[in-house]
């Protein structure tokens, strides 16, 4: 199960494991794990693996602290105060399952589309995300979730113009001689891909950043190209229209490889520089320059990151970036085209229908709930359109009370008396906190998983380095023990966790190799589209096509431009990209990188803050018709003028008046893909 490392051998105690990190990061890390005994000596990045390099984030480098936390949760806790006070005693297993058990039993018994799973990607491994867990929910019958809450926009645009969530090589970036950074903070959210570009940079690469905010990587980037937050559609239709004035078009590559072109050139040459500008709130020569960079540097390479999806427009935007390199030909090259996700690819090695057993719902046809409304959809009464009310709630691998747009709606749906609430947890989150019961889950330290990533395009294993701590146990084990009590016996909820992380994969992955060396690298060609070979049915990329629209600049919904009255009462446009020390909302209770974000902050431009009256340093509060955020105001270079940034994902439990930044932030949905639009808000600051 594990290896003994050579070089520390003379101490024989000590173990190493390989292991992969488990958080919703492109990067998915390669870790290899020391250990003596049950303590954790270090945790370090695989040398080995190309992506990971060695290295890790800060984060992950305190894994060991996090795992070791003395407010782990490790025994299974019951509510003993009122709903949403946090108040638990500690039970045993067997009480909290067999209750547990027969509530749901009872529910199911009236209608099992009352009972809704709620998860994410606390952990991104197949075996403890949706493998046991989409069992037991199928054979329950239970509601569907529809998981959009970070990239469904994004995602489903890159299927419509590639035929799949497809994209370049991380490695290969490197070897670009032009980057376009385009709304992605890589070094606080793609570390890995961040180390790549400095290599180009050294190599002599141009690097641009394109984003609202002043990031600590545009601070890096030779230009940073700072646009108002929803207007990427129409910067990549303005740089399509300067493709076409200049002629810095590859004719061979769009005839043979794009449909509909004729169409999206008619729609780019309606945008002119000096229109983008005005919508863009940037200068028609920032749009011209950075055409002609674009146009005539080869190879020429774009990460895209999900930052830029998640406003109205978001699907629309990404889908009119994703055909800039069909149009220069930059696909052409190994180190040109594009990287958003690459998370399609491994499409041909996951084994999803035998880990998840859809067939387990027999023909029943659930209703689905889309967990970025899960707000409105929690207080929603039962009707002939929506189904039975929702009854109980199953959380795990998230934390809807603070990641989930409007918390107002959210906390009064958790919040309510008739709802039974499960948090499979290690920690007492603010969703913890409204639970019934509390059930501790094993960190990636101590279970098995296999690992898929969307910013590379390895496969890795992650074995257990250590027991699990106190009583916790894993997703898996737990749905196991669940499913044996509600009495489905079929044999696929006999499965342990070990032949789990064999079933994840096909056998085109050689899961003795991935046991001895911990990742495995996917067969695919080093320039995957240079002769076009999109995954869509005529093989080209669509601009458009039967069923797939032309994409256009859809504006937000809450702009000055969009809805003028609103923007009155509310000017500034907020958006609430993440901190680099947290990962949306895990890691806020580890003090030591607590420590560094300090406190939940609103960043904000000089002339902003003047024209209030407000200094910097001060705490404020931020508010919209949807609620109030009380925090610390940063005046400094990183706001855009217009543009106020309140830095995620902190827990509402620890914030000045028990709030977080999505308490302003709407439901309101992307056009593709019914994603959130946390970067689609407007608000006003005002002193305390
Ligand atoms: N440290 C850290 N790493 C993370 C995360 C984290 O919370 N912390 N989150 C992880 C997750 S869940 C994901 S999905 C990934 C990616 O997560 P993303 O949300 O893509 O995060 P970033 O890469 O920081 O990209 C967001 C950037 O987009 C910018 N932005 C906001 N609105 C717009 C816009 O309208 N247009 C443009 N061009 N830019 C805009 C923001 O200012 C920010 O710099 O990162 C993962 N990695
Ligand atoms: N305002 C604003 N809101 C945002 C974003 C933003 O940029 N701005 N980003 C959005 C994005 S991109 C995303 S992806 C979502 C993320 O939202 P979530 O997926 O909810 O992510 P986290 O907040 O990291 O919460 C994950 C939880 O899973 C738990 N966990 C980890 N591993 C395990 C395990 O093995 N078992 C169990 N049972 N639990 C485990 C962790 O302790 C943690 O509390 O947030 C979204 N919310
Ligand atoms: S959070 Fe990302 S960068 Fe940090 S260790 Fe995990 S995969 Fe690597
Ligand atoms: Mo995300």
């Amino acid at each position: 199960m594990s290896e003994t490392t050579p070089d520390l051998a003379p101490t024989a105690a000590l173990r190493t494991v390989h292991g992969a990190c488990p958080h919703d990061c492109p990067d998915t890390c390669a870790l290899q794990v020391t250990v003596e005994g049950q303590r954790i000596v270090k945790i370090q990045g695989d040398p080995a693996h190309p992506p990971t390099h060695g290295a890790l984030c800060t984060k992950v480098s305190r894994y060991a602290e996090r795992t070791d936390h003395a407010e782990r949760v490790l025994t299974p806790l019951k509510r003993s105060g009122p709903k949403g006070a946090g108040q638990f005693k500690a039970v045993g297993w067997d009480e909290a399952l067999d209750e547990i058990a027969a509530k749901l039993k009872a529910i199911a018994a009236r209608d099992p589309e009352a009972i809704l799973p709620y998860s994410y990607a606390g952990t991104m491994g197949l075996v403890q995300g949706e493998s046991m867990a989409a069992r037991f929910f199928n054979q329950l019958g239970a509601s569907q979730l529809d998981r959009t809450i970070c990239a469904s926009a994004g995602g489903e645009a890159l299927v419509q113009s590639y035929g799949g969530k497809l994209g370049m090589h991380l490695e290969n970036f490197a070897q670009a001689k032009l980057i376009l950074i385009w709304g992605s903070n890589s070094i606080a959210s793609n570390l890995h891909f961040w180390t790549f570009a400095q290599a180009a940079k050294r190599a002599g690469a141009k690097l641009i950043a394109i984003d609202p905010r002043k990031t600590e990587t545009a601070e890096k980037c030779h230009q940073h190209i700072a646009l108002l937050p929803g207007t990427d559609g129409a910067l990549a239709l303005g740089l399509m229209h300067e493709l076409i004035s200049h002629d810095w078009l590859d004719h061979d590559y769009i005839a043979l490889h794009v449909e509909g072109w004729p169409e999206l050139r008619e729609r780019a040459l309606q945008w002119p520089p000096e229109r983008v500008a005005e919508v863009c709130g940037i200068t028609p020569d920032e749009v011209r320059q950075l055409a002609k960079d674009y146009g005539s540097t080869a190879p020429a390479a774009i990460r895209l990151n999900y930052g830029m999806q998640r406003v109205h427009g978001g699907g629309n935007a990404v889908r009119l970036v994703s055909l800039l390199p069909c149009l220069t030909g930059a696909w052409r090259h190994a180190a040109g085209g594009l990287l958003l996700s690459a998370s399609g690819w491994f499409a041909a090695v996951k084994n999803d229908a035998v880990l998840q057993r859809p067939d387990l719902l027999a023909g029943r046809r659930p209703r689905t709930i889309n967990m970025s409304t899960i707000g409105d959809d929690l207080l929603r009464d039962a009707s002939p359109g929506f189904g039975p009310k929702v009854e109980a709630v199953i959380v795990y691998n998230s934390n809807p009370v603070a990641v989930a747009p409007e918390s107002r709606k959210v906390v009064a749906g958790f919040a309510r008396e008739d709802l039974f609430t499960v948090v499979l947890e290690h920690f007492l989150t603010d969703t913890a906190d409204h639970a019934d019961y509390v059930l501790p889950a094993t960190t990636q330290l101590e279970h098995w998983d296999v690992h898929t990533s969307y910013g590379h395009t390895y496969v890795l294993l992650n074995e257990p380095a250590i027991a699990p701590r106190g009583q916790a146990k894993s997703n898996a084990e737990i749905f196991r023990l669940l499913a044996a009590r509600m009495g489905f016996t079929g044999p696929c909820f006999a499965d342990d966790d070990e032949a789990l992380a064999r079933q994840a994969v096909n056998s085109s992955i050689d899961f003795a190799e991935l046991q001895q060396r911990g990742w495995v690298k996917l067969p695919i060609p080093d320039a995957p589209f240079a002769e076009g070979g999109f995954k869509t049915p005529s093989g080209k990329a669509r601009a458009c096509a039967p069923g797939v629209a032309l994409p256009d600049h859809v504006p937000n919904l809450e702009s000055a431009r969009s809805a003028p009255a609103l923007a009155q009462r509310y000017p500034l446009a907020m958006i609430s990209p993440p901190a680099r020390h947290f990962l949306n909302s895990t890691f806020v209770n580890v003090k030591s990188l607590r420590d560094i974000e300090a406190e939940p902050v609103l960043e904000m431009h000089a002339a902003d803050a003047t024209a209030r009256g407000l200094a910097d340093g001060q705490v404020v509060k931020v508010w919209n018709d949807r609620g109030e955020y009380h925090c610390a105001l940063r005046v400094n270079q990183r706001a855009r003028p217009g543009v106020v940034n309140g830095l995620g994902v902190w827990w509402r439990k620890l914030g000045p008046n028990g709030t977080n930044v999505n308490e302003l932030t709407q439901q309101g949905l992307t056009d593709m893909g019914r994603a959130p639009t946390f970067y689609d808000c407007l608000v006003e600051v005002a002193a305390l």
